[in-house]
């Protein structure tokens, strides 16, 4: 089983200023015994009080059911990993210890939910014959990438699937406001970029669905994600897409496909996935 990562041994998330105990390697399970394991408790004041957060443990107002779909507040708290455990009211990462109690700047207590959308097509030369890559001779795959506000790093244009929503309306959705910024179209721009896309978002492949290494993880919520693959053999469609990136990405663009790229979280280890899939250079 993979350990996560990068959700230990660092500060967390953007707060530097928040310092996870260090665990290490042989220490992450929660079977493993360690009686004076007291790390640090973070949740960001910031999203008290938020729509989309759940209250604090203890608050006579929230009474979440842990390990279904909670139907009082519209929100998945099934784990793709299994059932999870609740200890003293707060659910426990099923990864294991990550250094640091509490949401940090997540939303919800346990799993947090999303969907990632990875969109592909095959690289191209000048006078538009498919790339293969010297080495492998494999063909060279590119997705489209965003560069993330929070840190930087490149990364699937995915988001947090929000309450009611299915993936697929997820998957559509923050593809269009992350590469697409139809936050900031009119009405009418939008629609019309939401049926442009309708046809292409219709046809996918499963590429993973699970744990997400999210530097935001703690010991009691974490992320997790449905990702899909839609790729387009002969590039005609994503040829016509006007990318623009919008609201939490700051950058946009086609990024060749291959082990040595650096993704946000385990991006990667769903992209070589992609790869495998569709039998591309990794
Ligand atoms: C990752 O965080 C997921 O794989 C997804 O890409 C992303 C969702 O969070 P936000 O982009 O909404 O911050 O764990
Ligand atoms: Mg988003
Ligand atoms: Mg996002």
């Amino acid at each position: 089983e993979q350990l996560h990562t990068k959700c230990r041994n660092t500060t967390y998330g953007t707060n530097n200023d928040i310092s996870r105990l260090p665990v290490p390697d042989e220490r992450v399970e929660w079977s493993q015994p360690w009686d004076d394991y007291h790390p640090p408790y973070f949740t960001a004041k910031g999203i008290l009080g938020k729509p989309w957060a759940d209250k604090e443990i203890g608050d006579a107002d929230f009474n979440p059911t842990w390990n279904a779909m909670d139907v009082e507040y519209q929100v998945d708290r099934t784990s793709f990993t299994g059932i999870y455990k609740i200890v003293n009211g707060y659910p426990l990462n099923p990864l294991g210890r990550t250094g640091l109690r509490g949401r940090g700047i997540l939303g919800k207590w346990g799993p947090n939910h999303a969907a990632d959308p990875v969109v592909t097509r095959w690289k191209r030369n000048d006078v538009k014959e498919v790339v293969h890559h010297p080495i492998t001779n494999k063909r060279v795959l590119q997705f489209v990438g965003i560069r993330r506000k929070d840190n930087n790093q490149w990364a699937f244009p995915g988001g947090m699937v929000d309450p009611g929503e299915i993936v697929s309306q997820t998957l559509r959705r923050e593809f269009l406001e992350e590469t697409m910024n139809s936050l900031e179209m009119d009405g009418e721009t939008k629609s019309q970029a939401e049926k442009h896309l309708e046809d292409f978002f219709s046809k996918s492949s499963d590429v993973y669905q699970g744990y997400v290494d999210d530097p935001r993880n703690t010991d009691n919520a974490w992320m997790e994600t449905v990702a899909k693959n839609f790729h387009d053999d002969d590039g005609s469609f994503v040829g016509t897409l006007n990318l623009n990136a919008g609201d939490d990405a700051v950058g946009v663009k086609w990024l060749d496909v291959s082990s040595e790229l650096q993704l946000y979280a385990s991006h990667s280890s769903m992209l070589k996935k992609v790869a495998e899939l569709l039998n591309a250079h990794w």
